[in-house]
């Protein structure tokens, strides 16, 4: 059938929303239109703050015009061209510039098109060298509770989320998890918690159980983000890093929310010197303009995949869009403006003000915990009649109020664009604050 000149009217039933209450949302739709700076905008004409960055991803703000002519220029030089035994110069001079910026020998660049796809990318380069350097019985991974590493199937296995899981029966074989992080005598700590780097000891049972001879990889966020913002305790990570090496495991940190600039460095692994052996990123890498995802290789892993002959296929793994021109182009748009506008320095220099603005949220009704590392925060909230209701109320008061904020079962989540004002922290905090009063 030649599709239609129009859609119905108002019809929202066809849209399968991911991740979302289909049939409530639809009842009252929570419309978004236009985009500016570090607002939202309703079809109505009704003035969002954007407290998330949308999904954490718009770190530069939205609408930026340099990204935007960018991509146009692009569009007309060459629409698509792929990257299968062949390329176009912007993929090389993105991934060389990507290089320089990453920190360590993190000098190799794998490029997908979201975050759940650089998961699985990271999991099965991990696979590849272990094999390649003659360790093919490393097949077992390593993840972590409460961990989010998007939606594949390698992804979900490897996350820590309940309901991410208990829907899709086959997962990968061979998968422990360590201990989440969110320790009760943490609660409403500044910054990175004091209690808890012991729990990277856990690693060690885990190489008692299987022996470190079948495990191929550990995968972490450095800093939790989806559950809640759960900030690493002091010494955790480093720890993890040291019972890896001994062991000849790999360390791969999804970076997908925290790099680019969200912790106030470019990457998580530099705040906390900690070099992973491969770093999973997406989200700020285009500022959500053209998905991108993308891996980051040290030497040693992406020299281990190169000792086959010549003529042959390095790794059997790659996707149509892999390098996609549009995304490249966005991509390197995007690290210009993160340069001249030194916006990894300005998310670090704002983070103390945002940290008091947070934190002074403490004490109002229900609050049972508040955690903030760099540009970003989570706010737990007592259980009001059903797991989750109240988080989902709070969401839906800040919305209405002018503040937009995610929603992790009772928790709020926020990460604001790294342009944001200190104004307009206050404007953020205020919101927060009457939304709390008005779901107590
Ligand atoms: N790893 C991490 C650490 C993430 O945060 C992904 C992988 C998957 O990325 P893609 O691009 O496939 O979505 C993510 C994504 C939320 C929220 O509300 C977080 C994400 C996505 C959507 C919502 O916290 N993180
Ligand atoms: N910061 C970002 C985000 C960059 O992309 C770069 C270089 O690409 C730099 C800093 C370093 O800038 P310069 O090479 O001008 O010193």
């Amino acid at each position: 059938m030649t599709p239609p000149n129009t859609a119905p009217a108002n019809n929202l039933d066809a849209f399968f929303m991911p991740f979302t209450a289909n049939r409530q949302f639809k009842k009252n739709p929570r419309m978004l239109a236009k985009a500016k700076g570090v607002h939202y905008w309703t079809p109505e004409g009704r003035k969002i703050i954007d407290g998330t960055a949308g999904l954490w991803c718009v770190n530069a703000g939205h609408g930026r015009e340099e990204i935007k002519a960018a991509i146009a220029k692009q569009l007309d030089e060459m629409d698509y061209a792929p990257s299968f035994q062949m390329g176009h110069p912007k993929a090389f001079e993105l991934a060389a510039r990507h290089a320089a910026l990453l920190p360590g020998d993190l000098n190799h660049a794998f490029y997908c098109n979201s975050g759940s796809e650089a998961v699985d990318s990271a999991l099965k380069i991990a696979l590849a060298f272990q094999r390649a350097r003659g360790q093919g019985t490393r097949t077992r991974f390593v993840g972590r509770e409460r961990g989010y590493h998007g939606v594949g199937f390698g992804g979900i296995s490897v996350g820590g989320m309940v309901n991410n899981r208990k829907w899709f029966g086959a997962m990968l074989p061979g998968v422990d998890h360590l201990p989440h992080t969110h320790l009760p005598q943490n609660a409403f700590a500044k910054g990175q918690p004091e209690h808890g780097a012991e729990l990277a000891d856990e690693l060690e049972k885990i190489v008692g159980l299987h022996d470190a001879s079948n495990i191929a990889a550990v995968i972490v966020e450095p800093c939790a983000g989806s559950t809640g913002y759960l900030p690493p305790p002091k010494g955790y990570l480093q720890r993890l890093r040291q019972i890896c090496d001994k062991h000849g495991i790999l360390l791969i940190f999804d970076e997908v929310i925290t790099g680019f600039g969200r912790l106030g460095t470019g990457f998580a692994a530099e705040k906390f010197g900690v070099i992973p052996d491969l770093m999973t990123v997406a989200k700020g890498i285009s500022n959500a303009t053209v998905p991108m995802g993308g891996v980051f290789v040290r030497k040693h892993v992406f020299d281990g995949l190169m000792n086959g002959p010549e003529n042959a296929i390095d790794l059997f793994h790659g996707y149509t869009y892999s390098a996609h021109p549009l995304a490249c182009a966005a991509a390197s748009a995007v690290l210009d403006i993160y340069r001249d506008e030194n916006l990894f320095e300005r998310s670090a220099e704002l983070s103390p003000y945002w940290e008091q603005g947070v934190h002074s949220l403490k004490g109002l009704p229900n609050v049972t915990d508040i955690r903030n590392l760099g540009l970003a925060a989570g706010i737990d909230l007592a259980p009001s009649s059903a797991p989750g209701a109240r988080g989902y109320d709070a969401f839906v008061k800040a919305f209405e109020l002018g503040l937009m904020v995610r929603q992790s079962g009772d928790a709020i989540a926020m990460s604001p664009p790294l342009v944001i004002e200190k104004a307009q922290i206050d404007e953020i905090i205020d919101i927060t604050a009457k939304t709390i009063k008005a779901v107590a």
